[in-house]
């Protein structure tokens, strides 16, 4: 295709088909009824009573349980796009959300995938590529290679600059796949040849590249829109330092360490990074804050995330509406200016995993779901009062979202909710998510991409004593309150808390 034959060409969406399960589905479909748009689903074997199916206009199976047979089979999908007569396709996040190759199906089949093109997925997901994009584009990067490593002999003296420890990273890899760190140059070379062996056999591509390793640093990521006529915007940020083993657990927005101008800066070379790769639609670019809120570009994701719910509640846009009017061909119709913070969220993930297994997935029949409800409390959830977590898929439950004036009006909220929800059949996250906010880090908000490894323990966890387990949070919580300021108690060991570099910031 030569570039006049790709100029943009509004067309209005009266069907969409959402290639996805789950609550996503659910959520992405919602939308889609406000708006008018009739809704196709697709579904597995596994599925076929799932509530996204119920939720959509018409349904169709798409193939076994395993994903690779049905969510990931882009021909399929095509077809029954096809057949079903929509106009558009939203992906979601996860299986096909971001592929290249999917996105182009849908283009050559004359639908509208919801979503950046093609070009922006593949450039982001290649993570030299965002690397170099991002250098032109002027976004703080940590030291590193700018570009793929050849030359491992070479390499070594770019570590010994760059200053150790460095971390490995795979240029096909992502979301902390793939990648290895290096405290001393004694095991640089053997490190090299591992990570790209590992890469070659996980991607099919075993390219690497390294930088410097930024120690306890904070996940904050910004939520950008751009359309397609040039205007792009920020909604500001999530914070998602709260994660075990890349798995986020925890988010909120805003976060309680950036300063307005630091928010101004950080949001401002967002916004360049999409301009850069000539982003439209909905996109996050992650990064990683050190202490001294220095900020450094992680990665770009070129889909809608699983955490937008609490940038939808502190900004009062709906983020499918958004993307499916840019798909659409309409201008964004609003700047940076229009755009502010109400109050705090925050985003509770409800896993069917064992906390006191090591977070070993739970799947089966649900008994009973009971979410809560009430002012400021919003549950995303892929079942209805009763459900099936299959084993073929994530083990995600629900998302739990608060929204109050103050985060710790957030948090508070956010434990009479968890404590209101009832999910009987399998095991949950509820109780780590209770732990999190109960915890002194937490909720003086000195905490980093380290608290799960650093402070939770499952032995402190009784799931079998709901009652208690409040009660000593409260007991922990009222404890902290009358010791005031400068007790110490509830505090991490003296020595850990000289060496994190967030204490300075944390406040409530
Ligand atoms: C890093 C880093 C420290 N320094 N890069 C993890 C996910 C992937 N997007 C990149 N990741 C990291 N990159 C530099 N230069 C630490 C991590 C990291 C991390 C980042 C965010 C949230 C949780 C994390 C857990 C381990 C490592």
């Amino acid at each position: 295709m030569t570039e006049s034959q790709t100029r943009y060409v509004p067309k209005k969406i009266k069907k969409l088909l959402v290639a996805n399960r789950g609550e996503i589905a659910v959520r992405v479909m919602r939308t889609c009824k406000e708006l008018g748009i009739k809704t196709v689903a697709i579904y597995s074997e596994a599925d076929r009573g799932a509530l996204h199916v119920q939720t959509a206009d018409e349904a169709y199976c798409v193939g076994e349980a395993p994903s690779r047979d049905s969510y990931l089979k882009i021909d399929k999908i095509i077809d029954v796009a096809i057949h079903s007569k929509v106009q558009a396709i939203h992906p979601g996040y996860g299986f096909l959300s971001e592929n290249a190759t999917f996105a182009e199906a849908c283009a050559d089949a004359g639908l509208i995938f919801v979503g950046p093109s093609p070009e922006s997925i593949r450039s982001m997901g290649d993570k030299t590529t965002a690397r170099l994009m991002m250098e032109k584009a002027g976004v703080p990067m940590a030291p590193g290679t700018p570009d793929a490593i050849d030359d491992p002999t070479e390499a070594v003296h770019i570590a010994e600059e760059i200053g150790y420890p460095v971390l490995i990273k795979a240029a096909a890899g992502g979301g902390g796949k793939g990648m290895r760190l290096v405290e001393d140059p004694s095991t640089f070379l053997s490190s090299i040849e591992m990570a790209q062996r590992e890469a070659e056999s996980a991607f099919g591509d075993g390219r690497v590249f390294i930088e410097k390793y930024i120690t306890q640093p904070r996940h904050i990521e910004f939520q950008v829109l751009r359309d397609h006529f040039g205007t792009g915007v920020h909604l500001f940020e999530r914070e998602c330092s709260i994660q075990r083993r890349h798995q986020k657990v925890v988010e909120e927005a805003p976060s309680c360490v950036l300063t307005p101008e630091i928010r101004k800066k950080m949001g401002e070379a967002a916004v360049r990074a999409a301009e850069e790769c000539g982003y439209t639609n909905a996109g996050t670019v992650e990064f990683l804050i050190d202490g001294d809120l220095n900020f450094y570009f992680m990665e770009m994701n070129t889909r809608l995330q699983v955490e937008h719910p609490v940038t939808e509640m502190i900004t009062g846009k709906d983020l499918v509406v958004e993307q499916i009017r840019i798909a659409e061909g309409e201008p964004l119709g609003y700047t940076q200016d229009d755009l502010t913070i109400n109050g705090h969220s925050i985003e509770c993930r409800i896993y069917a995993e064992d906390v006191r297994s090591n977070f070993l997935p739970s799947p089966g029949p649900l008994h009973l779901h009971r979410p809560p409800a009430g002012p400021g409390v919003r549950v995303d959830a892929g079942v209805d009062i009763t459900g099936e977590i299959p084993i073929h898929y994530d083990p995600m439950i629900s998302k739990l979202m608060v929204h109050a004036p103050s985060r710790i009006e957030a948090i508070e909220k956010m434990i009479r909710a968890l404590d209101e929800y009832t999910v009987a059949g399998v095991s949950t996250t509820i109780p780590f998510c209770r732990f999190a906010m109960a915890h002194e880090a937490f909720r003086s908000g000195n905490f980093s991409t380290h608290f799960v490894q650093r402070y939770f323990d499952p032995s402190a966890l009784d799931e079998a004593n709901k009652e208690l387990e409040y009660a000593a949070a409260l007991a922990a919580v009222l404890h902290h309150h009358e010791s005031a300021a400068s007790a110490g108690v509830n505090q991490p060991e003296e020595d850990q808390v000289q060496e994190s570099p967030w204490r300075k910031r944390a406040w409530m």
